[in-house]
C-alpha cells in the first residue's frame, strides 16, 4: 500500500492555501467548499490511482462539455437537477409543506417570453405530422381554490423530438406559450404530442453516458412552470402515458403523480367535431400550488437561460 499523501501535513497545507483558508480575505463558507471539493478530488485521484493521463483526459472532458454548451444535460444526466429536487422537497416537508403538485426538474431547454393569451392558446405554429393534443385543467390552491390569473409558461418538444430556439429549422417559440388562467383558474391549448428527447449522438454527455452503459433519451414531456402572485412558483413536468422509456429517464424527472391519463379519440364523429381528419389525444391535468409565507424555502430557482 502506497501511503495516503491526502492525509500528509503537506498536502493537508496544500488545501488550506489552495482554498484560501490560510487568509482572512474572501467568502469563508466558499472557502470550505472549495476545500471539500479539492479534497474529494484529490481523494477520488489517490483511491482510484487515477494516472496523470486520464486526470488530463478527464479535464479536456469537462471543457468539451463547456464548449459544447451540454453542462446543463451532464448535470441531470448524473442525477443532479434530480437531486437537487430531493433536497428542495424535503426542505418544503421539514417547513410543513405537504400534498400539491410535485416538482421535477426545469432541463436545460427553457427560454423566457413566450407570447402570453388568456385562458387558452396554440403552441404548434410549424407544420408538423403527428397526433394533435388537446391539454386542459385548473390551476389550484392547497384547499382546492381555483387561481385565476395564474400563468401557465408551457414548452415542449416538436414530434421529432427537438426544442424550438435550440433546433433552428423551427420558428421561434414553436410550441412555447404563456396561458393565464381564466376566472375559474382554467387553461386549454391545443399543441401536437410531443416525442421523447435524445442528447446529441456525437457530443459529450452522451460520451460519458455511453462509457458507463447508459443511455441518453427522455421519455416525451411537457415542461411548465405555473406561477401566481402570493403562491410558490412550481416547476414541473408531465409524461406522456405509455412512452417505452417511461421510468427509464436518463434525467430521474418521472414522478407518478405527473403521468396523467391520456386519450386517444379515433371516434369520427369526435374527429369532425374537432375539425380534425385524424385521431388525436386529450389530457387533463390540474396543478395544485403552495400559498407562499416569509418562512418558507425558497421556491424561486435562479438559473441562467439560453437567449
Ligand atoms: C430535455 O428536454 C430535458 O427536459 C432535460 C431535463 C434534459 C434534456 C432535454
Ligand atoms: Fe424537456
Amino acid at each position: 500500500m502506497r501511503e495516503k499523501l491526502l492525509y500528509t501535513a503537506q498536502v493537508k497545507a496544500l488545501i488550506d492555501k489552495v482554498a484560501g483558508l490560510d487568509n482572512a480575505e474572501g467568502d469563508q463558507r466558499l472557502k470550505k467548499i472549495v476545500a471539500r471539493v479539492v479534497t474529494d478530488l484529490m481523494q477520488t485521484i489517490e483511491d482510484f490511482d487515477v494516472s496523470p493521463t486520464e486526470f488530463w483526459a478527464a479535464a479536456s472532458y469537462l471543457e468539451k462539455v463547456g464548449m459544447s454548451h451540454e453542462m446543463g444535460l451532464l448535470i441531470p444526466g448524473l442525477g443532479l437537477e434530480h437531486f437537487l429536487d430531493l433536497r428542495m422537497d424535503q426542505e418544503e416537508r421539514a417547513a410543513g409543506l405537504i400534498g400539491g403538485t410535485p416538482r421535477t426538474i426545469e432541463g436545460p431547454l427553457y427560454i423566457e417570453g413566450a407570447p402570453l393569451s388568456k385562458g387558452e392558446a396554440r403552441l404548434d405554429q410549424d407544420p408538423e405530422t403527428g397526433e394533435v393534443l388537446f391539454m386542459d385543467g385548473q390551476v389550484k390552491d392547497a384547499a382546492g381554490k381555483p387561481v385565476a390569473g395564474a400563468i401557465v409558461d408551457v414548452w415542449h418538444a416538436n414530434t421529432a423530438g427537438w426544442y424550438s430556439h435550440f433546433d433552428q429549422s423551427q420558428t421561434p417559440f414553436n410550441l412555447r406559450r404563456r396561458i393565464e388562467t381564466d376566472e375559474d383558474g382554467r387553461y386549454k391549448f391545443r399543441s401536437m404530442l410531443p416525442a421523447g428527447y435524445g442528447v446529441p449522438p456525437d457530443g459529450p454527455t452522451n460520451e460519458l453516458l455511453a462509457a458507463i452503459g447508459r443511455h441518453g433519451k427522455r421519455p416525451a414531456h411537457i415542461h411548465f412552470f405555473v406561477s401566481a402572485p402570493g403562491y410558490r412558483k412550481l416547476t414541473t413536468q408531465i409524461n406522456i402515458d405509455g412512452d417505452p422509456l417511461l421510468h427509464d429517464d436518463f434525467a430521474f424527472a418521472t414522478r407518478d403523480e405527473l403521468i396523467p391519463a391520456i386519450t386517444h379519440h379515433t371516434d369520427p364523429a369526435e374527429i369532425n367535431a374537432r375539425g380534425l381528419n385524424e385521431p388525436f389525444a386529450t389530457i387533463t391535468f390540474d396543478f395544485t400550488m403552495h400559498k407562499e409565507a416569509a418562512d418558507l424555502p425558497k421556491a424561486v430557482v435562479e438559473r441562467a437561460h439560453a437567449a
